[in-house]
């Protein structure tokens, strides 16, 4: 990792740089893949089944059969540990439900918002090198609690046609029923247009290469809504002499693992931290069997020396991490000073993995400077909130006139005719 001290402002930008990710040469490639799934449907998401992951399929729904292998082949311990995630991410999500609450905003106008869910949603999990199937909970749970009526999950097969076992024994724990052994930008076409088995969904969740994420932002464009820019994972550690070296480099390694373009960054007040959370970082990387990808990942990432706590607030706040840990004497204090990150993670006793598999919130969070303007995936993200309003006689009498000079004056005549000729009837 490198190291830089004491940075000037002015450079700051080129410092918090990230890997860049260039989808837009894919982009013709992937327009290709999309046009032929909604041209020709199941038959183009075999070929390609057969074409990038060397799998003949019959059937593309997974079967009642192969829901009951996985659960009777899955670890009972690691169903248990994935049941014990589930309720920690349902109790934090359920508490994200709104009530609605009629608001009178002049005596005789009622005006009220009720969320409704989004009616049908498709669930991308990558299969690939690390089947992700604890981001099964972080979208499906909320799916659940929104209420959303039809909840699809496209994932790869392996060569034999056959699908993770957590990942189907978590499909199942959220109670989804439709899942399909499709992958990558074949998987965005299915849910995008629909085909004879994979229905159309509206909206459009979870994490994929960058061939995927090409496919998500062109299906968007063509109107299927997405969850969010996606990129890279990434985490930043502010830490100062309290921290514990060896808790901060097993951090700044389990996101650097995700993959070769994954960035971390360490800010400190502190050379000595930069230098003892360096050796730790060379000494676990050793033992980690995906070393390769963690250490290439490590090329992109930075120690930054800074002078103070501010300048190290200021510095974060300008990187807008999607993940942001805070191992810090004055850690809640600290933590008031966010302005831009994801999801923020307090004190030595709190991993990131925490967040990432069981804690409660969820995982799927905003990358790539996003944080700036955006949120991670909530219940919200699964919902959409209608706006309602009733007037009675009176009501329109108390705000007619109201509406009536303002529609003039924007020169819209029929606007005004509208409130005018109920208040003369
Ligand atoms: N850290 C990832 C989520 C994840 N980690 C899933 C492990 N499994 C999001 O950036
Ligand atoms: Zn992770």
């Amino acid at each position: 990792m490198q190291t830089v001290q004491y940075p000037d402002r002015k450079d700051w930008d080129v410092l918090l740089q990230r890997p860049v990710m260039d989808t837009a040469a894919l982009e013709s490639k992937v327009a290709a893949i999309l046009q032929a799934v909604q041209q020709e449907g199941d038959a183009a998401v075999k070929r390609y089944a057969k074409q990038f992951d060397n799998v003949e399929l019959e059937n593309v729904q997974v079967s009642t059969a192969e829901f009951a292998e996985a659960n009777a082949n899955l670890d009972p311990a690691l169903k248990q540990a994935i049941l014990q995630a589930k309720q920690n991410i349902e109790r934090f999500h359920k508490a994200q439900q709104e009530q609605s609450q009629v608001i009178e905003t002049m005596p005789g106008v009622q005006c009220w918002r009720r969320s409704v869910a989004i009616d049908k949603v498709g669930l991308y999990i990558p299969g690939g090198s690390a089947p992700l199937f604890s981001t099964i909970l972080m979208l499906g749970i909320p799916a659940a609690i929104a209420g959303c009526r039809e909840v699809v999950l496209c994932t790869p097969s392996n060569a034999a046609g056959k699908v993770n076992d957590a990942i189907l024994f978590t499909a199942q724990a959220v109670g989804i029923e439709k899942v399909f052994k499709i992958g990558g930008v074949q998987a965005i076409g299915a849910m995008a247009y629909g085909t004879e088995t994979v229905p159309s969904v509206y909206k459009i969740f979870g994490p994929g290469n960058q061939y995927v994420t090409a496919a998500k932002q062109l299906v968007n464009k063509a109107g299927t809504a997405i969850d969010m820019p996606a990129g890279p994972s990434e985490v930043a550690v502010l830490a100062d002499e309290t921290c514990i070296p060896g808790f901060v480099a097993a951090d700044l390694l389990s996101q650097a693992e995700h993959g070769p373009d994954s960035q971390v960054l360490l800010v400190t007040t502190s050379l000595q931290v930069i230098k003892d959370v360096e050796a730790a970082v060379v000494k676990q990387l050793q033992e980690l069997p995906r070393h390769q990808t963690a250490s290439k990942a490590l090329d992109n990432s930075r120690m930054i020396l800074v002078k103070d706590m501010e300048e190290a607030m200021d510095l974060l706040n300008a990187y807008a991490p999607e993940h942001l840990i805070i191992a810090c004497q004055d850690d809640v204090m600290l933590a008031d000073k966010v302005i831009n990150a994801g999801s923020v993670f307090l004190g030595n006793y709190s991993p990131e993995s925490a967040g990432d598999y069981a804690s409660g919130t969820n995982h799927t969070l905003p990358t790539n400077g996003h944080a700036r303007a955006y949120s991670g995936v909530s219940l919200d993200s699964f919902l959409k909130k209608i706006t309602y309003q009733r007037l009675s006689r009176e009501g329109l009498q108390q705000i007619g006139q109201t509406i009536e000079l303002m529609a003039a004056a924007e020169g819209l005549d029929a606007h005004k005719q509208a409130v005018t000729i109920r208040l003369n009837y």
